[in-house]
């Protein structure tokens, strides 16, 4: 079996609405109106500016059309959009920076206490990878028992439960910090991650003449009582697409400095979690 579009679109598709369409959050109908006049009052000034041409408008509404049958809202939104949501959310943070979920992400990876190898196949493919670090309060206290659910893509850029053939868990993991808040973390180096192209994203960027390149990357939840639930990413130094990744979400911040050990990389990166609001 071969990894398409529609198939992880469609995967992607349903874990949204299993894990994120669980209520209707209601807002306002003053709120829903001015923030749906405003996005049509962006297409309207676009169509008026560039004089969008009736082939043109037809051309969009089959390629949305396609991105429903494709199951590629959750890749669209969360590659071109959700960016601007998390920085939105997250700009009053003083602890860790975060950056945007993805589509990716499963609830419930097994759990491997505070040191632990991530769930891999036997040979999996890819530079080894110890990663130690710790997890503090912003105000300096360990936070011992929170959590770092860790996923990522493979050494080909597939994600177990989103491409074929995959052992379900495969390079997914929930740690556990130790007693003065400390993790450590083997796993692989995941490789550059090209979105789909056979689907509806991959045409649109395409006909655009853009990449579909995000550089490797791994992604993290970090929890703990009483703190704000970040979800990050992490970088590799020197990625050729840390300055032009299509989904816009590296930070300066998330940048490892892994160091090489002959035979595989070790690095220290920890997390500092904002308590909650009152
Ligand atoms: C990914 O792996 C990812 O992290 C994002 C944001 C979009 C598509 C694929
Ligand atoms: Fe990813």
């Amino acid at each position: 079996m071969t990894a398409t579009a529609a198939a992880s679109g469609a995967s992607a598709t349903e874990r949204f609405k299993s894990d994120k369409l669980a209520d209707r959050i209601g807002t306002p109908k003053e709120r829903v109106s001015l923030l749906a006049r405003e996005v049509l009052d962006a297409v309207h000034g676009t169509i008026r500016r560039h004089k969008v041409t009736y082939d043109e408008y037809n051309a969009l509404k089959a390629w949305l059309i396609s991105v429903g049958e494709d199951g590629e809202w959750p890749l669209f939104l969360d590659v071109w959009v959700e960016h601007v949501v998390e920085e939105v959310a997250t700009e009053h943070r003083k602890g860790n920076k975060g950056t945007i979920e993805g589509p990716y992400y499963v609830p419930g990876a097994p759990e491997q206490g505070a040191r632990g190898t991530v769930p891999m196949r036997e040979n999996e493919p890819g530079t080894p990878l110890v990663w130690t670090g710790r997890v503090t309060s912003t105000g300096g206290p360990a936070l011992p028992g929170a959590k770092i659910e860790l996923w990522h893509a493979d050494a080909d850029g597939f994600y177990s439960q989103f491409a074929p053939g995959i052992p379900e868990w495969n390079l997914r993991a929930t740690f556990t910090a130790g007693a003065d808040g400390e993790f450590e973390i083997h796993t692989i180096r995941p490789a550059p991650y090209q979105i789909p192209t056979d689907g509806a994203c991959g045409k649109l960027i395409a006909a655009a003449g853009w990449h579909a390149w995000r550089p490797a990357h791994l992604h993290v939840k970090v929890s703990a009582p009483g703190h704000e639930l970040l979800t990050a990413q992490l970088y590799f130094p020197g990625d050729a697409h840390n300055d032009d990744d299509i989904a816009s979400a590296v930070k300066p911040e998330l940048v490892l400095s892994p160091q090489s050990d002959g035979h595989g990389e070790t690095v220290e990166y920890g997390f500092a979690l904002d308590p909650v609001r009152s």
